[in-house]
């Protein structure tokens, strides 16, 4: 048993975040309407990368506040927070060097919110973790997932990890303290000895940081199951369960179908009872805002916990 999972086995709850430039746009692409899924609009509408990086000129989340975030974990009493540094999209949420294509150089606003946000956690006694898209980046013209600006067969993955993907993660793993987690997800292009080659450089940089299955090969710290799904059985080691609290994990306008404290109080329950973490993901819009039924459930969901045992 991996000594590194202790606090991760108590935590039981955590919350997820998607945040990127597929929340300004809040699931509506030309005046047309996607939903589920926010943050893959740029696949669904199938919009061209140059196209989508203007977005990028506009996105400015003023209403952004670091402590007001972590407030609201610990009042929901989480225990961890995972938030995406880069998803599939290919926008870094942080201040990279790796790549022009991030919130400091290529965005209005400016900063760094991921330094704000992995201080202000830590100052409660949060995990604080990245997501990080390793495979997927549709921004690249060698990385997974875009073949409508870019010819598949043509592209070279080595080439993207070996100067985008694995040069952004060491950043991330080097730039904000310690790290809880880092959510790997949807593996590719990587065989299993270039995958462990990955996980130990990175492990050599966090060796007591939490790897999610999602790195691939099996070569994660503990399993992730699928969106949306609890094992039948208990099972032992350690694992989570990730929800999203309405329909998408991106911020989507038009989805108001926000789960209630007592159906999140009763997937917290069973979840526990099988020895997993729930981790409940928020959708932040492009202004930097929580949405009003995330922080009042999730307020009433703290509450809840802390009148009923709950440490
Ligand atoms: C991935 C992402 O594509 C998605 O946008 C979101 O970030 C989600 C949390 O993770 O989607 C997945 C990945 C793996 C499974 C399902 C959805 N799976 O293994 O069932």
């Amino acid at each position: 048993e991996n000594p590194n999972t202790k606090w991760f086995k108590e935590a039981k709850f955590g919350m997820f975040i998607h945040w990127g430039l597929y929340s300004k746009l809040g699931g509506e692409w030309n005046g047309k309407d996607y939903y589920g899924s926010g943050e893959w609009l740029m696949y669904q509408a199938k919009v061209s990368a140059t196209d989508y990086a203007k977005v990028a000129t506009e996105f400015n989340p003023v209403k952004f506040n670091a402590d007001e975030w972590a407030d609201l974990a610990k009042d929901a009493g989480i225990k961890y927070m995972v938030i995406t540094a880069k998803h599939h999209e290919g926008f870094a949420m942080y201040d990279s060097k790796v790549s022009d294509f991030n919130i400091v150089k290529a965005s209005p606003y400016g900063k760094d919110p991921m330094k704000a946000l992995s201080e202000a956690t830590r100052k409660r006694g949060i995990q604080f973790g990245f997501y990080y898209s390793q495979f997927l980046d549709w921004h690249e013209p060698n990385g997974g997932g875009n073949n409508w600006d870019f010819d598949e067969s043509k592209k070279d993955y080595l080439k993207y990890y070996k100067e985008k993907s694995i040069p952004q993660l060491k950043e991330l793993l080097t730039n904000y303290g310690n790290l809880g987690i880092v959510w790997f997800d949807m593996p590719g292009g990587l065989n299993k000895k270039q995958t462990q080659d990955l996980v130990d450089s990175m492990h050599a940089l966090q060796p007591k940081s939490l790897f999610s299955s999602r790195v691939g090969q099996g070569l994660g710290d503990y399993r992730t199951f699928g969106d949306s799904e609890v094992p039948a059985t208990p099972i032992k080691g350690a694992w989570e369960s990730i929800y999203t609290h309405n329909d998408s994990w991106g911020y989507i306008t038009h989805d108001m179908n926000f789960k209630s404290p007592k159906e999140i109080i009763q997937l917290l329950a069973v979840v526990a009872s099988k020895g997993g973490n729930l981790m409940l993901n928020v959708g932040p819009d492009g202004e930097g805002n929580i949405p009003p039924y995330s922080v009042k459930y999730l307020r009433e969901t703290g509450k809840w916990l802390k009148t009923n045992g709950e440490s």
